[in-house]
């Protein structure tokens, strides 16, 4: 036993099977202030325990894509804020994640982060830190307060190619993305093509077809593959990594291995909607039940599913998030504005997912045998914490670590909305069979689920300031 070792241990957590994203070992975790100081065999007894009994152990989820709390055109409003969202989080075993900070055209982003801020504090009972939404780069933005900003800890930023008043032009992004480039910041780009899907939209309703289901007719993937595909040029012209956030198509799959193949710093994000989703779940008749499982872009087919598995399994997509977006599908502000079943592009985009992110991927990638473990690991915790500068306090089991810590519990369950502890009135996968949740979710060395309840702090959840992305070992970035 090291000499140096803070004993007695404040947690240990026993017999584990404890998983990172390059090993499975048979040991105890122990745990002082909060942090992992020691992996090993036969630890000594801990002022608390934790018995693992064998089971799986791995690193607390870092979810870098949800929207918490996003101020939206009233009458709709998100479902989660940040008290709701992270306890939802924790009980899905995620301890740490990146909402995003949108700048409003007209307005500042430093004014975007303040009312985020304001929105998490006191609230937020797991780690977050913030991602910006640039919708409006003007000239002192990019010279002056991303850089200012990205030094401060906010160092990504999501870049849109479509929805009207977030969608940047070409000429836009280039210049944001050579402000990724000169100051070391991760770049995250939706790729579609807005204007094919107003001129697709506006056909589609004109013939009358407005029922949730023509929302994925009027986003073909097609407007996704261009689109990533443009963005990938646009970051080659300007020599920058990007980040490709919520892949769901084949079509966009095939360009990201072309960017890989070329050599290109190109990282891509997918989410479970994609892998466990199609398009017929947004209705194969005019049912305005499809409205549940409207997002953008939206859910393929099989094929597209089969692809983005594939991808998991190999290592072209880097990031696994949820992209939880969540709106009620009763009552007047979510998925029925006003009450009203509206025609499909009127339905506010997105889906809940931050609970069931990690259980829906251990269930169905790691025990249905699609991924390994340690793939699993690096998809949900490592690699978004890498992309994001939290790595190594955050995503990984080691000594230094946060003690953020998932024990598994591999037993079958069905999945009901009622189990859920978001504040949203649905889940997209009711009814499905899984073989696993956790046990237990630690953040910082503290029981936050236990696997029967939340008790985690509303305000226990801090704010973490993000260093440069460090996905290249052979780089800064
Ligand atoms: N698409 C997004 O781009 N963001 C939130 C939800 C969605 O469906
Ligand atoms: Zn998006
Ligand atoms: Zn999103």
């Amino acid at each position: 036993m090291s000499p140096h070792l803070p004993l007695p241990l404040e947690l240990v957590v026993r017999n584990g099977v404890v998983v990172t994203a390059s090993d499975t070992i048979r040991c105890d975790i122990g745990v002082c202030n909060g942090r992992i100081v020691i992996l090993g065999e036969n630890l000594p007894r801990g002022e608390r325990e934790i018995d693992a009994a064998g089971r799986f152990v791995t690193p607390g989820g870092v979810d870098t894509h949800c929207h918490l709390a996003q101020p939206m055109t009233p009458p709709i409003r998100l479902a989660d804020d940040f008290e709701s969202g992270t306890r939802s989080a924790a009980c899905g075993g995620t301890t740490t994640i990146i909402p995003f900070a949108e700048q409003k055209r007209g307005g500042t982003l430093t004014h975007a982060l303040e009312d985020y801020h304001a929105r998490a504090e006191g609230r937020a009972s797991i780690d977050y830190a913030f991602h910006l939404i640039v919708a409006d780069p003007a000239q002192e933005a990019l010279n002056e307060e991303i850089p200012r900003l990205v030094a401060q800890g906010y160092s990504s930023f999501k870049l849109y190619m479509t929805y009207p008043g977030l969608r940047l032009d070409d000429r836009q992004l280039l210049e944001l993305l050579a402000v990724a480039k000169k100051h070391g910041a991760m770049a995250m780009v939706h790729a579609e093509n807005s204007d094919s899907i107003a001129r697709l939209t506006e056909s589609l309703t004109a013939a009358g077809l407005t029922a949730p289901r023509f929302h994925a007719a009027s986003r073909p993937m097609l407007v996704e593959r261009e689109a990533t595909h443009r963005a990938i040029s646009l970051a080659e012209l300007v020599d920058v990594p990007i980040l490709i956030v919520h892949v769901s198509s084949s079509e966009a799959v095939e360009q990201i291995r072309y960017a890989r193949a070329r050599g290109l710093k190109v990282f891509a994000e997918t989410c479970p909607q994609y892998l466990l989703l199609t398009a017929e779940d947004l209705g194969i008749d005019d049912d305005y039940s499809g409205a549940k499982c409207v997002c953008s872009p939206p859910p393929r087919d099989s094929s597209s599913q089969q692809a983005i598995w594939n991808g998991l399994a190999e290592g072209l997509f880097t990031v696994f998030s949820s992209d939880h977006s969540p709106f009620v599908f009763d009552g007047t502000s979510g998925k029925r504005p006003g009450g009203k079943e509206v025609a499909f592009p009127y339905i506010p985009n997105g889906i809940p997912g931050i609970e069931t992110r990690l259980p829906l991927l251990f269930s169905k990638g790691v025990l249905e045998g699609r991924i390994t473990i340690s793939r699993f690991v690096e998809l949900t915790a490592t690699n978004p914490a890498k992309a994001y500068g939290l790595y190594p306090r955050k995503g990984t089991i080691a000594p230094g670590a946060d003690a953020d810590i998932v024990v598994w519990d591999e037993r079958p369950i069905v999945l009901r909305n009622e189990m859920l502890h978001h504040a949203c009135d649905y889940t997209p996968y009711e009814g499905m069979a899984l073989s696993a949740w956790p046990a237990y979710t630690l953040l910082r060395g503290e029981v936050v689920w236990d696997g029967l309840e939340f008790i985690g702090r509303p305000g226990n959840g801090r704010f973490l300031r993000c260093g440069l992305p460090a996905l290249l070992p052979q780089s800064r970035r």
